[in-house]
């Protein structure tokens, strides 16, 4: 699970894809990943908001081996024990879960831990409390999380004035929108719709991967 192959904020930009198992319901999980990862997605988020640890634990038994496979960075929403019991590179927690400091007591030594802000002061104690990485969202509104907070472009910018961290853009980010979230000072975008929503989820990953890249050369 220690990542050694770089420091573990540079593997933090371009395109995040989180496996919402609630929105994919019905779908086999580790083959849409499969899909993501052929895409060229090498950062990848498990989200199971409504499956037992058991049914949790065994598709991130699954998805961590297939993120080996690409070389992708993988990372557990929520739960540190099932971060802990598949070996993920890492957890992303929100204002509610288990506290950062906790966090990064019990995860191994070089683990990416990621922080939801809500605000500019969430933000800054979680940079402030070694924070790998700050979420903020949503960015624009968005169908897939209905209890969300909407922090629009000008809560990402307000984020971006007070850490360093690699900043991740979450919620309704789509091939119209990206580009904004972008020049708000974005390293990452972490989506869910565009990508599993599309009809060919590989085509969709490689589009928006294309897109990041080229936004990068700029
Ligand atoms: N957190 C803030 S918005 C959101 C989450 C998990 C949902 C993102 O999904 P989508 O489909 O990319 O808007
Ligand atoms: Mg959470």
């Amino acid at each position: 699970a220690i990542l050694l192959r770089k420091n573990r904020r540079d593997m933090i930009k371009g395109l995040y894809v989180a496996i919402d198992v609630d929105y994919l319901a019905g779908r086999d999980i580790p083959r849409v990943t499969k899909e993501v990862l052929e895409g060229g997605c090498r950062l990848v988020q498990l989200r199971a908001k409504t499956a037992s640890a058991r049914q949790f634990l065994s598709l991130a038994l699954s998805l961590k081996e297939l993120c080996i496979e690409y070389g992708a960075v993988f990372i557990v929403n929520d739960r540190l024990d099932i971060a802990l019991a598949c070996g993920a590179d890492g957890l992303h927690l929100g204002q509610t879960d288990l506290p950062l400091s906790q966090a990064r007591r019990l995860m191994p030594a070089g683990s990416i831990i990621g922080i939801s802000a809500d605000s500019p002061e969430d933000a800054a104690s979680a940079q402030a409390g070694d924070a790998d990485y700050v979420a903020a969202g949503a960015v624009f509104p968005t169908q897939t999380k209905l209890d969300v907070l909407y922090g629009g472009l000008s809560g990402l910018k307000a984020i971006r004035q007070v850490v360093n961290i690699p900043l991740v853009a979450i919620g309704g980010i789509n091939k119209s929108n990206y580009n904004e979230a972008l020049q708000a000072g974005a390293d990452s975008l972490c989506l869910i719709s565009a990508v599993l929503g599309a009809p060919d989820i590989k085509k969709a990953t490689s589009e928006f991967m294309t897109l990041v890249e080229a936004e990068k050369n700029d």
